[in-house]
């Protein structure tokens, strides 16, 4: 491939879908190629995640500008960056890492460094007159990803009393991304009929779910179960069911005690949340659970794993933050048999890549995830192709910042027409 170089990198201040500051980059390239990419943002973020740089200044924003994050990328690690080849991405990603100097990116911020990280990968795509999924992935990148779609929201993403954050639909058994994302979407409007007809809100979450107050958790799977049926599917064969507890979110010491907000059930350890978790997977579709316990829950989430782990997919979010540190622990000890993965919670594209590599090769799945904090950018959608790992989450059936990568998935199914491939496992 020809040397195309980086000639200029520039940022501004965006709005992202809680309207809350983020940053978008400008890359343009010695051939006249330009690119744009916009970074994400977390609301139930792990502790060991890289550092999103915010400005702390209660007169904008309160506080969570990002212009320092902005001046960062325009005064110093965009001048560095200049010249540099753009098909080098983790030679570029590297010396980001390397400006930045500290293990967490807190010096310049993970939102400046991905946001760079980002548009140059888009704009070599660009260069190279290939589709985002196929530089990320090479010429074999055809597999969709089944779109595990959150339908009703709980926890930190929602003012409702449900503990659990996602209840996710799972079109597993659709013969392609378009059918998948048509069994899910319809679920998702009789979903909605099923509230109204109950007198319960139909109000959405940040991340397109519904969010009403119910009288339970498991009350919360029934009408799931209800919704897949009305619309004409299989619980089970049709469409399954996923979760992601974020159970940060109801941890009292992030060790092994939880507090769940529906009164009547108190306080609960590790282990009263296993046999819970055992009952409602034997009782209902569930195959794939998230962070069913904290991130310092190291010994819950290895007897977590223990018990369900050959039945279901047990992924690890806020305990491994996509970073290969982690990660590597999680594989040595059995903690999980897959691990969530989103760009931000590392900060560069080439990183993400080596978790996500590092989980193919100890023979674990990797679920790749959007923010509960999204723009309209639809980078996702391609890298979940490109990563080749079957299944994504990125939100519910409505918002434009969800949809966005919803169609973009459905253009990379038309483009790949009879080549593309959809299968659960
Ligand atoms: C999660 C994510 C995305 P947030 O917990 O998996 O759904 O939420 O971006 O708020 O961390
Ligand atoms: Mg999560």
């Amino acid at each position: 491939m020809k040397t195309i170089s980086i000639s200029a990198i520039q940022a501004m201040e965006i709005l992202d879908s809680r309207g809350n500051p983020t940053i978008r980059v400008f890359v343009k390239l010695s051939d006249g190629t330009s690119s744009v990419a916009s970074v994400p943002s977390g609301a139930s973020t792990g502790e060991n995640e890289a550092i999103e740089l915010r400005d702390g200044d209660k007169n904008r924003y309160a506080g969570r500008g990002v212009l320092q994050a902005v001046s960062n990328v325009n005064e110093k690690l965009g001048p560095a960056l200049i010249g540099m080849d753009v098909y080098q991405q983790s030679s570029i990603d590297r010396a980001m890492i390397e400006l930045d100097g500290t293990p967490n990116k807190s010096t310049l911020g993970a939102n400046a460094i991905l946001g760079i990280s980002m548009a140059v990968a888009r704009a070599a795509a660009l260069a190279a007159n290939i589709p985002l999924y196929q530089y990320l992935g090479g010429a074999g990148a055809k597999r969709l990803t089944v779109p595990c779609m959150n339908i009703l929201n709980g926890g930190e993403h929602a003012d409702n009393n449900v503990d659990i954050q996602e209840f996710m639909v799972v079109p597993l058994g659709a013969p392609t991304f378009r059918e998948g994302l048509r069994y899910v979407a319809e679920t998702f409007h009789v979903l909605k009929k099923i509230l109204k007809d109950r007198g319960l809100a139909t109000s959405v979450g940040d991340e397109g779910g519904f969010a009403p107050n119910l009288n339970s958790n498991e009350d919360a799977l029934e009408i799931i179960i209800q919704a897949i049926e009305k619309a004409g599917y299989n619980p089970g064969e049709d469409i399954a069911i996923a979760l992601d507890s974020a159970a940060n979110s109801f941890a009292i010491d992030m060790k092994g005690l939880y507090d769940l907000k529906w009164s009547g059930t108190g306080k609960m350890q590790s282990g009263d949340l296993i046999a819970l978790a055992e009952e409602w997977v034997s009782k209902y579709p569930i195959i794939l659970w998230e962070d069913p316990l904290a991130e310092g829950d190291w010994g819950g989430f290895k007897q977590f794993t223990e018990r369900l782990g050959k039945k279901i997919e047990v992924v690890g979010d806020d305990i491994f933050v996509t970073n290969t540190q982690y990660i590597h622990r999680g594989i040595e000890e059995n903690t999980a048999n897959s691990a969530l993965i989103k760009l931000n919670q590392i900060g560069t594209v080439s990183e993400t890549i080596e978790a996500v590599r590092m989980c193919r090769d100890a023979g674990w799945r990797y679920f790749i995830s959007h923010r509960s904090g999204e723009t309209e950018d639809s980078f996702l959608a391609d890298f979940a192709v490109a990563m080749d790992g079957g299944h994504l989450k990125t939100g519910s059936a409505c918002r434009s910042e969800r949809i966005a990568k919803y169609n973009r998935l459905l253009e990379i199914e038309q483009e790949l027409g009879e080549t593309a491939l959809y299968y659960w496992q």
